[in-house]
């Protein structure tokens, strides 16, 4: 037995061992002592290999089942009493029926596990923005990859106090183990019809089983910071959002703070830890996926990054792409899904150096380069501290939050949607927020490629509600401040392509030139021109010197192609339509001044 001063944590630990039946109960304290502990065993136990400690000092390797390798979305489910307030982007179950259905699957399923206590904070401990949760798990890999993404143990308990409340995230991978059976590989429920991510957003609660993978696991980041807290920020008058925090400093020294939401794998991890072009200019990275934003007493909004570390995306990244993504995972960094080298280092697709002769693929199978299989799978990850980032902001664990002056908002978008394009005030912006979207590729759903399919603000896959009533709530929240307070919205893409289906846009660190006209126009400093969609950088105010960039790439990037648009408002027309009497009355005179402005 356990003790515990918190009475409702006492009670549910009590609940849930109850339920499950672990073989013993573990209340995390969040030490390194433990840390090591707990990868110690999995190196025993065969889950983690011990990365080379010369290359790659304090990292360890692990590989998942093949069935367990992303966020299972089809599974994941919003139960809320009501089915309209789960709206038309979520899987609704009846909460009841619900709780009945996963109770019988929690019966026994920590049969010869133990059961991990993990009391972590939502931001860092004591700040009047952080929130705390309670994960209990019985995967010691949910409890290392928790200690880096978030703040963990005995001073977030204390924290808690006797009567303090807090989200309970209950998490298992399924697979309860006989007597004297031994896991072989990565347990979990290898039938994807058979996990489960659910949330009951007005019991605060989650309740995961069958996966042991990111966010389908490490339930304090899309689970809670996004999903149960975005119903929390719409309840109590703040915004929980699916964006990056960046700070950039111009050769002046003037100092913004800048969020961007983009869906995942957009390249918001590259571009919070971006390496400007312009001498004198420096990015400085405060978070890299999630923004809890409230207002100060000065009436501006202030965003804190509520997690501890990064979830990244492995494939892709390189010294070209994000030197100091590299730079942060050098050491203390868990790799998921990666290529195992012959001197125990990690590769992967787009690492930036040759593959070599032979390695160990994700799937721990021999490999070689042509083999026809990818070495890293697609969504490999490192989960590695925030702390470590060679340019993390100095105030990047400020509890008061950074006063934020812009928010980026973009997709990956090969037409129509010009490379940057300033809202003409809040509710603009809002209107561009839910028009955000991607093109549908091959990689998705056949019949449907080449559409646009919209995701607000980068939010689809994360709303705890109604995504009207989201939308709605941001229409609100700019009532609450005097407009000139109100960060500027600015619509981004830097996924243009020419007729012969290349980039237009180089992207990546030359993506600083679009940040510079954003920060002038911030200051005022910056002219633009007034178009249909919205205020648009005249023909040379980015500058591109240095690019491959012709000008008549900038003039395709900056073009406004009314056909185009007007196709896309029949689109547009066709989402909105799915929100139903919940789409908020503001967007729908936002689309038709839109239409209007067309025709003018
Ligand atoms: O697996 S996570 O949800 O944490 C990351 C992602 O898919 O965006
Ligand atoms: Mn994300």
């Amino acid at each position: 037995m356990i003790s515990v001063k918190n009475k409702k944590l006492a009670a549910w630990i009590e609940e849930v061992r109850a339920l499950c039946k672990p073989d013993s109960v573990y209340l995390s304290d969040g030490s390194q002592e433990e840390y090591d502990r707990l990868v110690q065993e999995m190196v025993d136990a065969g889950m983690a290999t011990p990365l080379n400690p010369e290359k790659r000092p304090g990292c360890y390797l692990f590989r998942s089942h093949p069935s367990d390798v992303a966020r299972a979305e089809s599974r994941t489910f919003i139960a809320s009493k009501n089915k309209e307030d789960a709206g038309p982007t979520n899987n609704w179950v009846d909460p009841d029926a619900l709780k009945a259905e996963m109770t019988a699957l929690y019966d026994g399923c920590m049969k010869g596990r133990t059961m991990y206590v993990i009391p972590f904070s939502m931001g860092p401990i004591g700040s009047p923005i952080s929130k705390i949760g309670v994960e209990i798990s019985d995967s010691p890999y949910v409890v290392i990859n928790m200690r880096i993404m978030t703040r963990i143990g005995t001073a977030v308990l204390d924290t808690l106090g006797e009567d303090g409340d807090f989200v309970r995230c209950l998490h298992s991978v399924g697979k309860p183990l006989a007597a004297g059976e031994k896991d072989e590989g990565w347990p979990c429920i290898p039938n994807v019809d058979e996990k489960f991510i659910s949330h009951f957003p007005e019991d605060r609660m989650i309740w995961s089983i069958g996966s042991g993978y990111g966010g389908n696991a490490l339930l304090g980041k899309k689970c809670f910071a996004l999903r149960i807290a975005g119903v929390q920020a719409r309840d109590e008058g703040w915004l929980a959002e699916h964006m990056l925090i960046l700070k950039l400093t111009n050769i002046q020294g003037e100092v913004y703070y800048v969020c961007g939401a983009f869906p995942s794998a957009c390249g918001k991890t590259n571009l919070a830890m971006l390496e400007p072009v312009f001498p004198g200019w420096k990015v400085e990275t405060i978070g890299d996926d999630i923004a809890w934003m409230k207002f100060g007493k000065d009436g501006r909004l202030y965003a804190i990054n509520p997690e501890s570390g990064f979830f990244g995306v492995a494939p892709g990244t390189s010294n070209q792409s994000n030197p100091n993504a590299m730079k942060t995972i050098a050491k203390n960094t868990i790799f998921t899904n990666v290529g195992l080298t012959d001197d125990g280092d990690v590769w992967w697709e787009g690492i930036g150096t040759d593959a070599p002769e032979h390695l160990i693929d994700w799937q721990g199978n021999d490999w070689t380069p042509g083999c026809g299989r990818p070495a890293a799978h697609a969504n490999a990850r490192f989960t590695a501290p925030a702390a470590q980032c060679p340019v993390i902001g100095e105030e990047w664990e400020d509890p008061a939050g950074v006063p934020i002056s812009a928010i980026l908002i973009g997709g990956r978008r090969q037409s129509t949607i010009p490379l940057v394009n300033e809202s003409l005030d809040w509710n603009h912006g809002i209107f561009l927020g839910s028009i955000m979207g991607s093109e549908i590729t091959t990689a998705d759903i056949t019949d449907k490629v080449g559409q646009v399919r919209r995701d607000p603000f980068a939010m689809l896959p994360f709303m705890g509600y109604h995504m009207g009533d989201y939308l709605k709530h941001w229409i609100d929240i700019g009532k609450k401040t005097d407009a000139d307070k109100l960060p500027k919205i600015f619509f981004v893409n830097w996924f243009r392509k020419n007729d012969q289906g290349k980039f237009i846009w180089p992207g990546f660190g030359d993506n600083s030139r679009v940040l510079k006209w954003i920060t002038e126009r911030i200051a005022g400093k910056a002219a633009a021109v007034s178009t249909p969609i919205g205020n648009m950088p005249t023909a040379d105010a980015i500058d591109i010197s240095g690019t491959n960039v012709s000008a008549e790439d900038m003039a395709e990037l900056l073009k406004v192609d009314k056909d185009a648009w007007l196709a896309e408002i029949e689109s547009i027309k066709a989402n909105y339509k799915s929100y139903g009497d919940r789409l908020p009355k503001e967007l729908e005179q936002e689309l038709a001044k839109l239409e209007e402005r067309l025709a003018s």
